[in-house]
């Protein structure tokens, strides 16, 4: 299914609050990620942090298919699943500078958000370790009759993972409503997935009677159309399903990856960049479709811009934790 057959001029209608609030959604998180950098480069920040910039379409067009309750598991690369669900930018950056308003009081860090508030199970720093998170929140939702649908996120790295197919088996043997979404991004760190990944990606579902499926990561209507067909149906009881989306992150591995020639092209980077933006694509059918304007599309960007900057400011200004909660809400 194409989404062009699918966007009726009733359709678009219906839809128009839709695609407004993804286009604002994926801006959101292009103006966190674009903060996060900035607190890493003024050593504001501890540590280091995965940006999802270039990946925006994937967590907006997946979780705009989920309901407030629904579940996500997310990756070492998780803020923008985060903020899909509707996180709060304020107490996310209180987490990475490791201060007590943060989602987990400052003791987690941008790989350990969690927000149970909005169906998040947490981001996760073992590559495929959500897997088995997902797959047994939606054996709970299942056995508990809530209709809830769970949506594993992991990176193409995660198709190495053994617990992957271990997962997926039961998913499909006992029928569970969980979407294992895999965001190929290209890149397994350094390495191109090609030097790691054998065979057809969608073979890997199909080998356990998943439906599996491809789409273009970088056209946000493209994912939420095919999330939502997906979703509904496991949430009818019909079973698991494999998502791939093709996408790519326009910063390095992590925000101290800054000279990344010796493994991929500036000029791939900008092919990327100019021609397959997805916040760009999404503006260019929007003023297409006459749904929106350059002044409109300018005033979501300095609203954002206003709510990322009071959010750092409203982060840096914080408290840590006290001394006497160290050993409080961690676990071993
Ligand atoms: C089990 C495990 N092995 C290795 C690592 C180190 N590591 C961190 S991120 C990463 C690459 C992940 O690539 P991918 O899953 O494609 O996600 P992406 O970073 O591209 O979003 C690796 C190997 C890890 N965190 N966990």
């Amino acid at each position: 299914m194409t989404i062009a057959a699918d966007v009726t001029k009733a359709n678009v209608e219906q839809g128009v609050d839709l695609w407004l609030r993804m286009y604002r959604k994926m801006w959101m998180i292009r103006l966190f990620e674009e903060q996060v950098n900035e607190l890493y480069t003024r050593a504001l920040m501890p540590g280091l942090a995965h940006l999802y910039v270039g990946e925006e379409a994937v967590a907006v067009g997946i979780c705009e298919a989920l309901r407030p309750n629904d579940y996500i598991t997310s990756t070492h690369r998780g803020h923008g699943h985060c903020v899909a669900k509707g996180a709060s930018p304020d107490r996310m950056f209180a987490e990475l500078l490791g201060k007590a308003a943060g989602y987990c009081r400052g003791k987690g860090g941008s790989m350990h958000i969690a927000d149970p508030a909005t169906g998040n199970l947490g981001a996760n720093a073992i590559v495929g370790g959500s897997a088995g998170i997902a797959t047994g929140a939606a054996f709970s939702s299942k056995k508990l009759g809530t209709e809830q649908v769970t949506v594993c996120f992991f990176g193409e790295g995660a198709l190495g993972q053994g617990v992957l197919y271990e997962v997926m088996n039961l998913a499909a043997l006992w029928k569970l409503p969980v979407i294992y979404a895999c965001e190929n991004n290209l890149y397994t760190e350094y390495t191109h997935f090609s030097e790691t990944t054998a065979g057809d990606v969608l073979e890997r579902g199909r080998a356990f009677g998943l439906p599996s499926e491809s789409v273009d990561g970088q056209d946000v209507r493209a994912v939420y159309a095919t999330a939502k067909r997906l979703v509904d149906r496991a949430r009818k009881g019909e079973g698991p399903a494999f998502l791939v989306c093709d996408t790519y992150r326009y910063t390095g591995h992590h925000v101290g990856d800054i000279a990344r020639e010796y493994y991929r092209s500036r000029e791939e980077e900008q092919k990327w960049k100019t021609e397959r933006d997805p916040i760009k694509n999404l503006e260019t059918w929007l003023l297409a479709q006459k749904l929106g304007d350059a002044a409109a599309f300018a005033r979501v960007q300095n609203e954002l811009r206003a709510e990322m900057k009071a959010a750092v400011e409203f982060a840096i200004a914080a408290p840590y934790p006290g001394p006497e909660e160290v050993d409080q809400d961690v676990y071993a």
